[in-house]
């Protein structure tokens, strides 16, 4: 039978500001935690990044001739207000007013992220969400860019909260380095989730053209072994620490007792409480159902095994096979070994995870709307051979993930479009320039764009919606 995406559906890439434009010190951008934290840290810099900065006429171009009508594009905060608040900085804003422009001539549908995890200095010194000034900060600069981009029509707040508490607090790999402290993770969650109602009121209150949503990464987590409910339950808390508390924040503007229920108890055993306060959840409730959409980020997925001892987390940089150890005291751990293909990174590949978590989205989210898969993708070590890259692997994984989202439509979800992780090359933030994810392969010497397989592959599903 064949599978085939519905008509008006976006085909389009994904980018983010930090890992694609580089000129981090251009035309009076300020500074962000990364720019230190990566020197400090990894063994590669944002620059030169994929040089968006000046090669955004070239990226959109490649987009129109290979029938990408979609970008997912982030605003770097710091180009508009390099302290985070007060005085703006015209070339900054006039940046992305001809980066927009250059999207409509070439009719590529921008997305435009907020937030896309590099809040500036400033802000991220004196405790970046943790400090409620960050919400006021935030939500000035969200009111700021609506007012001044009219020409952007799907506005979302933040990319990937769930990760963003993870890599700072959790597993330590994102500024500032904090590690395994869930109360941080939590409070981090909760305080962003605050700032993202507060910005879809204001966007709602401002009666602005476009729609406005967030964007989530939502790995799913399976009990390692299904018959056994201590691995059902660690499961279950991994999943309420980067899926169902967000989840429950934007939904149903307050956390389930089943939810909260799960972070009493990860918190008994790590310690740590959280400052939740009526005035948040009268935010939450009051935009949980304006989110004109859902932008779902999927790559991977888990399995849990109950864990009884102290938490480990290693970070695998390298992408060596078995290289990773995950442990959370109180909640569970990861097991790597499941008979699961893998990616040169040792990320799980398991398409039916996606299907799932838009299932459990349409069930116990009914207020859901609309659903854009903003990121999936493979990283992968690309070998470049004769001006190309010939990605069968990447295709692969492409092709799987599309035929379940065909099933997902199928089976009732409303999703609209896709956007692949990455339209071209960039930077990942903890593995650096070697692993690669794009369409377009960058050589980061020249910035020359070359086409790889998939992205031929990518054009002709556009033009037939036929995934197979
Ligand atoms: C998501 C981020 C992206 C991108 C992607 C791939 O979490 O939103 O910015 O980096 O993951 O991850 P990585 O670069 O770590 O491979």
């Amino acid at each position: 039978m064949i599978k085939k995406l519905p008509e008006g559906f976006i085909y389009g890439g994904a980018t983010a500001a930090y890992q694609a434009e580089g000129a981090v010190n251009t035309d009076g951008k300020g500074p962000v935690a990364w720019d230190q934290y990566l020197k400090d840290n990894y063994w590669y810099t944002a620059e030169p990044a994929s040089d968006f900065y000046h090669k955004y006429p070239e990226d959109l171009k490649n987009c129109e001739e290979f029938g990408i009508n979609g970008i997912r594009i982030s605003i770097a905060w710091s180009r508009i207000f390099p302290a985070g608040t007060g005085t703006v900085n015209p070339k900054g804003v006039d940046f992305y007013h001809r980066l927009f422009a250059e999207c409509r001539k070439r009719h590529v549908e921008p997305f435009v992220t907020l937030h896309h995890f590099d809040t500036p200095l400033a802000l991220h010194a004196a405790g970046d969400f943790l400090n409620r000034d960050t919400i006021d900060a935030f939500v000035l600069y969200a009111e700021f860019c609506f007012k001044e981009f009219p020409e952007v029509r799907y506005w979302t707040t933040f990319n990937e909260i769930g990760p963003i508490g993870d890599g700072q607090y959790l597993t330590g790999k994102f500024p500032p380095g904090i590690h395994y402290d869930l109360a941080k993770v939590f409070q981090s969650h909760h305080n962003m989730m605050t700032a993202h109602a507060r910005a879809v009121l204001a966007y709602k209150a401002g009666g602005y053209h476009g729609e406005i949503g967030v964007v989530h990464a939502l790995p799913t987590k399976y009990p390692y072994d299904p018959e056994n409910p201590d691995d059902v339950r660690a499961a279950d808390l991994e999943d309420i620490i980067h899926n169902r508390f967000i989840l429950d924040a934007t939904y149903l503007g307050r956390y389930s007792d089943h939810t909260m229920n799960g972070v009493n108890e990860i918190l008994a055993a790590n310690g740590g409480t959280l400052d939740l306060r009526e005035e948040d959840f009268a935010v939450l409730g009051a935009a949980k159902n304006l989110n004109d959409f859902l932008g779902i980020n999927y790559y991977m997925s888990d399995w849990m095994k109950a864990y009884d001892g102290e938490t480990k987390i290693t970070h695998n940089a390298s992408g060596a096979k078995g290289g990773s150890v995950y442990r959370i005291k109180g909640v569970g751990e990861r097991v790597f070994d499941v008979d699961v293909p893998r990616t040169d990174w040792d990320w799980m590949i398991w398409p039916k995870g996606l299907y799932d978590q838009i299932m459990r989205v349409m069930h116990d989210y009914p207020n859901y709307k609309k659903i854009y898969i903003t990121e999936n993708g493979l990283g992968d070590k690309d070998v470049f051979e004769n001006g190309t890259v010939n990605d069968d692997a990447r295709i692969d994984y492409i092709q799987k993930h599309l035929s379940v989202l065909c099933d997902a439509i199928r089976d009732g979800a409303n999703v609209k479009g896709y956007f692949l992780w990455s339209l071209m090359d960039v930077f990942s933030w903890s593995n650096g320039y070697e692993k690669r994810y794009g369409l377009f392969y960058v050589d980061f010497d020249t910035q020359k764009r070359y086409p790889k397989k998939s992205a031929y592959w990518y054009r002709e599903l556009a033009k037939t919606g036929i995934v197979e």
